[in-house]
């Protein structure tokens, strides 16, 4: 792996790693995608225009967890994630999937993954794989080096006239920027990083990074992506404010297995799949 590309990285908190999937592989991901579309979790949502759904968004869907804990070895993230951030060890978290259709709509309001997990370190990655050909306008944006930035309360994603009604509230964390409103006053006023992308490529992502996945539209009226996350050796736990109940401590993912973890922890538990 290029010095580059590591530095993009660790710097920007977000890298595009071209053909990075063979076809094999793509068509692997593809069927755990569909099956798990199909066979929603209890973390699933969606959302609808009158009787049409125009998007569908899970996460670490247990259901699905055996068929992507063994698709993981066909696959070439361990290697890459140990190379790309150093790590002699690496872990595949869970899935989320973000189904976007009918031409109009779904975009995913800016957030960092961080306010919704406990997780602190360097080693985190999300690997964001869509199946389409994404023009850069229906793609995936990140604020450039965000992830070393504040970490910003969440957005509940249940206002949509405010796209950064909070999560936690309480003033625990700073409420997040209104982005979008803040680019459509002035398109500099934040330094953004977004690609086009081929199928076969993936977007790593460092999950602390302020990022926002674009909406369909006419150019890009289907878009379907599986994000795959992972974590390594520098990667720990971090215990989420305490102010909004369903999500004290602990976030909502892995409870059982989080609740045995201390502030600092090294991020480790027998349900996570060791890869490297
Ligand atoms: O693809 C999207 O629209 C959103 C992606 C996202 O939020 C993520 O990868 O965490």
């Amino acid at each position: 792996m290029h010095e580059s590309v590591r530095d993009a990285f660790r710097n920007d908190g977000a890298v595009l790693i071209e053909d990075c999937l063979t076809d094999t592989q793509l068509a692997q991901c593809r069927e755990v995608y569909d099956w798990t579309v199909q066979n929603p979790g209890p973390n699933a949502s969606g959302m609808f225009h009158g009787t049409e759904k125009q998007s569908h968004v899970d996460n670490a869907n247990p259901l699905v967890k055996d068929r992507l804990d063994a698709l993981m070895p066909s696959l070439p993230f361990g290697r890459l994630f140990a190379e790309l951030w150093g790590s002699d060890h690496v872990w595949y978290f869970a899935e989320e999937v973000f189904l976007k259709a009918g031409g109009r709509g779904g975009r995913s309001s800016w957030h960092q993954d961080t306010a919704y997990l406990p997780w602190a370190g360097e080693h985190w990655a999300n690997a964001w794989i869509s199946f389409q050909p994404v023009p850069k306008p229906n793609s995936l944006e990140i604020v450039r080096g965000s992830h070393r930035g504040i970490q910003y309360d969440g957005t509940t994603f249940a206002d949509p006239d405010d796209p950064t009604d909070p999560l936690h509230g309480g003033d625990v964390l700073p409420r997040l920027p209104n982005i979008d409103a803040e680019l459509a006053a002035d398109p500099d006023a934040y330094d953004l990083v977004s690609w086009a992308t081929t199928p076969g490529d993936v977007v790593a992502l460092h999950p602390r990074s302020l990022h926002g996945g674009a909406g369909v539209d006419a150019a890009c009226p289907d878009r379907h992506t599986l994000v795959l996350r992972f974590f390594g050796d520098d990667a720990t736990f971090r215990a989420l404010p305490d102010v909004n109940r369903d999500f004290a401590r602990n976030g909502v993912l892995f409870v059982e297995e989080m609740a045995k973890l201390n502030p600092g922890d090294p991020f480790r538990s027998p349900v996570f799949r060791r890869l490297v």
